[in-house]
């Protein structure tokens, strides 16, 4: 413990000198234990959750059995797992002991058995089965359907279809986002890129200002976040001037589909108004806006091809034609011809009034579970209703304007987080 020559040069030259007995050392090393004891306050949208994830291993397990509980439409257990993965992404460093998850929030018994197991063994036992389990299979594959939802595969599954070649030959009816969706599966299962979603925005961008100079094109959803790849690819269209962004949607729609850019679209039209409707919130508070669900045609890019698969951030492989997860026959009949020019791409186009802009951009902005965070302390902690359309406070009894996304925050009390740190 003590180098001999440096005491005794240090005694010599009047240094004070500290020698730590075991018990000093042991009483050290428990302080130190203690200073790796993480700290993360209660709600996501109180939180910076960056990219950069230091416990990938631990928020894949939990990501995957939170994907499991909402497939089973399990929400509530869903969104448990779902908070417990977004408290360790907001860590700044791997977790390597559960002593050190001591006090924080959100993490229910268990998630952290889930924890546990990863910690000792390397892996979740209870993860690993669900991904081999042929349910958890077969709802991925039928959910990746565009238009199919829980309990329509659910559904299936009780008719005895697991894939998509069961689904064909079943002659099962199919609504149209059903068809577009079997017919375009490949495309709409595969990653979108950060460029492909920049090629998307600048038609896009073309669309909209032709039908109506003036009106913004602004990329929200996981891109604004600034991840690289996505689902799908998210809009918001507004024009400065107050009611010039009315009656838009249809335009621009036209537009695209004449320039031969749609493969599939269904527009919803905005049904919000705050004087009529009040601050009760929606039902669901996606649904109101004038909304374009579509799937474009994008001319591919030779160069881009790429013949792997490619792998989400959580960790969950995609399915490409060839091969469903269940390691069965293609989804597309044409597997073996040449490879199409173009790809299909999911995405979404929302119109906004330039009065609730901030509030449908940190709306659409995301991600999922910070939203419904926000919600959640705008709800709890201040008695106020958040939309992505308006912010009421049930205490004064009116609408809190905001012009932009740090107004909102500072009307719920919050400390601005930008959308790069949004990523809970
Ligand atoms: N959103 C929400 N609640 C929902 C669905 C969506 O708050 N039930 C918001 C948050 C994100 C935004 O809309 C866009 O939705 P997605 O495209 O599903 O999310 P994303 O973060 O863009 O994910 P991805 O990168 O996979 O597209
Ligand atoms: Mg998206």
């Amino acid at each position: 413990l003590l180098d001999i020559s440096w005491y005794t040069e240090s005694m010599r030259a009047g240094r004070p000198v500290q020698i730590l007995d075991r018990h000093k050392l042991q009483e050290q090393q428990i302080n130190e234990a203690e200073a790796m004891v993480f700290s993360v306050p209660n709600y996501a949208c109180q939180r910076r959750t960056t990219l950069e994830n230091h416990n990938a291993v631990l928020t894949d397990a939990l990501s995957l059995l939170a994907e499991n509980a909402e497939l089973e439409d399990e929400d509530g257990r869903g969104v448990a797992f779902r908070r417990a993965a977004a408290v360790l992404k907001a860590l700044p460093k791997p977790v390597t002991s559960l002593t050190q998850l001591r006090g924080l929030p959100c993490l229910g018994e268990h998630s952290l058995r889930v924890i546990q197991d990863v910690l000792e063994t390397g892996s979740s036992s209870e993860a690993e089965s669900t991904k081999q389990s042929e349910r958890f299979k077969a709802l991925k594959v039928l959910t990746g359907i565009f238009g199919v939802g829980p309990k329509t595969a659910a559904w299936w599954i009780r008719h005895g279809i697991n894939t998509l070649h069961q689904l064909r030959a079943s002659g099962h009816t199919l609504n149209r986002a059903q068809q577009a969706g079997l017919e375009h599966y490949d495309g709409v299962n595969r990653p979108v890129t950060k460029a492909e979603a920049d090629a998307i925005g600048e038609i896009v961008e073309t669309a909209v200002t032709s039908v109506l100079p003036g009106a913004q094109v602004t990329l929200t959803g996981g891109f604004r976040r600034g991840k690289l790849t996505g689902h799908d690819v998210d809009f918001l269209i507004t024009h400065p001037e107050e009611g010039r962004e009315e009656g838009l949607m249809p335009k621009v729609v036209s537009w695209l589909e004449s320039q031969g850019f749609l493969l599939y679209q269904k527009t919803t039209r905005n049904s919000y108004l705050e004087s009529k409707d009040g601050p009760a919130r929606p039902a669901s508070n996606m649904d109101r806006f004038e909304r374009c669900f579509s799937i474009f045609k994008l001319a591919e890019d030779e160069r881009r091809e790429t013949k792997q698969p490619e792998t989400r951030t959580d960790g969950v492989t995609r399915l490409r034609a060839s091969e469903d997860a269940c390691g069965r026959q293609p989804a597309l009949s044409q597997a073996d011809e040449e490879p199409k020019p173009w790809r299909a791409v999911r995405v979404d186009l929302v119109v906004s009034p330039i009065s609730q802009f901030a509030f449908a951009l940190l709306g659409w902005t995301g991600s999922k579970l910070f939203e419904r965070e926000l919600r959640r302390w705008a709800g709890y902690e201040k008695t106020m209703s958040l939309s992505s359309h308006a912010l009421y406070d049930n205490k004064q009894s009116r609408y809190l304007k905001a012009t932009s996304e740090e107004e909102i925050f500072a009307h719920l009390g919050l400390e601005y987080v930008p959308p790069s740190e949004r990523n809970a």
